[in-house]
């Protein structure tokens, strides 16, 4: 091999297909390789935007790396929070970041019943064979049952196709990669805000998407007129990406007058109605209270996705464990959608994990520990409730200004968006140590009572003396 080698590069373009090249000798020659990443669509290349060196000019050594050309990422605007908090030494800092339970000791919480069940799988002494690619026939079974109810007509008449899939995430990816191969014309609306990664999910899919109107930052609620609006405005058939409960980072759901008139809509423009259920039991409490949107639609007789996690209301985060669910209007459609829902996840990831749908199939499928879980997920409700009272009634006795924060007791869920803009949001981090993501979300879900006050004391300096 040549010991050096001196190359001029020139790319104009940042994207990936004309900006990285290789070299190599081939026959004392030079020959230029193209580094085999292209994309044809540039509007949708997620890449696009990242500026790798346009102009690259080197004298490349024998250890040049072949990647020099790819730019570092931007961290994960969640999951990168995280990071940074571990990075911080010092003792006042809380991570509200990502949205995961902790103790009222901030220690992350694993459910009794969940390790009394993983004592039970380890005294039967379980196999770890492959999982057919459509995953565990058991977790499939109580999974669709736990979201549209046993007895939903949908189930009796074999109108849903369930996949285990990767948690909510590889849910979410599965089904966008169906829609990718069999809508291809479709695009899918989602509101604004919305979980930061929708976006991602959908662009990696190569599945076009556009907003619409969701929260009014004036009456801190839900911009329903415009949110109607915009679904009506949308070409027929568009799939309509709605959060079943607890709507992430607003806390805003619709009221049940509301989600009918959503769901008039969506079938007079015959929109596809794509639900994600990522806090099923972890909004109110109730299981069935918190699937009502999904089945108000179901009972319609609509065609349907919804994808499912088990990550919050079990606390199986890592795990990965959720699924995808497509309600069909035939038990034909429901079986062919299903094995191209395989067809699809075969080459992804060949089959899911069983530790997490094992659990799931045990908890939801014996009475008396299914009872248990429902005990402490109503404890995990309960406990997030409280301390959004705490913080509300902190910030009413502490802030003087005549602010209402009434809002923040009309938000549910996990979170609570603060209105605090992204410089607000920083000096929150900065300044206090308070770890949340840019947008002004807080997950209440790491908080404590005993830190109300301190965190009360950050949110009021923020919004007042930073602009
Ligand atoms: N949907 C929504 C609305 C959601 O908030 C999350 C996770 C997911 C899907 C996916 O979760 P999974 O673990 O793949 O089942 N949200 C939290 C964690 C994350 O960003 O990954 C969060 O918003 O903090």
């Amino acid at each position: 091999m040549a010991s050096l080698l001196s190359v001029s590069l020139t790319s104009a373009s940042p994207s990936p297909s004309a900006s990285l090249s290789t070299q190599e000798s081939h026959k004392g020659k030079l020959k230029l390789r193209n580094s085999g990443l292209s994309f044809t669509n540039e509007k949708i290349n997620p890449f696009a935007n990242e500026k790798s060196s346009g102009r690259i000019s080197m004298v490349a050594a024998v250890n040049a790396s072949r990647f020099d050309g790819i730019a570092m990422a931007p961290p994960d605007p969640i999951l990168g929070v995280s990071e940074a908090f571990k990075a911080d030494t010092s003792e006042l800092k809380l991570n509200l970041g990502v949205g995961a339970y902790r103790t009222e000791e901030l220690q992350p919480y694993v459910l009794n019943v969940v390790k009394k069940v993983e004592n039970l799988m380890l005294e039967r002494g379980e196999n770890k064979e492959y999982l057919p690619i459509e995953g565990l026939a058991a977790f499939n079974k109580v999974t669709a049952e736990l979201l549209f109810g046993a007895d939903n007509p949908v189930i009796k008449e074999q109108k849903v196709a369930t996949v285990q899939g990767l948690s909510g995430t590889g849910s979410l990816r599965l089904a966008a990669a169906l829609i990718e191969r069999y809508f291809p014309e479709a695009k899918v609306l989602i509101s604004s805000p919305t979980w930061g990664n929708h976006k991602n999910i959908f662009n990696d899919a190569r599945v076009p998407w556009s907003e619409y109107r969701y929260y009014d930052p004036k009456t801190v609620g839900l911009d329903f007129e415009g949110m109607i609006a915009d679904i009506k405005a949308a070409p027929e058939g568009s799939f309509v990406l709605l959060h079943g409960c607890a709507h992430n980072p607003t806390g805003i759901d619709p009221i049940p007058e509301q989600w009918e008139k959503i769901a008039d809509l969506i079938q007079e423009k015959n929109h596809i109605p794509f639900f994600d259920v990522a806090y099923q039991g972890f909004a109110s409490g109730s299981l069935d209270a918190d699937a009502a949107s999904v089945r108000l639609f179901a009972a319609r007789g609509m065609e349907l996705f919804v994808a499912q996690s088990y990550s919050k209301n079990l606390g199986l985060y890592s795990e990965r464990i959720g699924a995808m669910n497509v309600v069909c209007t035939s038990a034909g459609a429901a079986a062919r959608v299903k094995s191209q829902l395989k067809r699809i996840a075969r080459p992804m990831y060949s089959n899911p994990p069983i530790h997490g749908a094992r659990i799931v199939a045990n908890v939801v499928g014996d009475p008396a520990l299914f009872n248990e879980w429902k005990a402490e997920m109503e404890m995990m409700a309960g406990r997030i409730k409280n301390v959004r009272q705490k913080l509300y009634d902190s910030l009413c006795a502490k802030d003087k200004s005549g602010k209402d924060w009434s809002f923040i007791l009309e938000q549910i869920g996990m979170f609570s968006f603060t209105g605090l803009n992204q410089t607000q949001s920083e000096n929150m981090t900065n300044k206090w140590h308070v770890y949340m993501t840019k947008d002004g979300r807080i997950s209440l879900a790491g908080l404590s009572l005993a830190k109300c006050e301190y965190l009360a004391d950050a949110i009021i300096d923020s919004f007042h003396n930073v602009s």
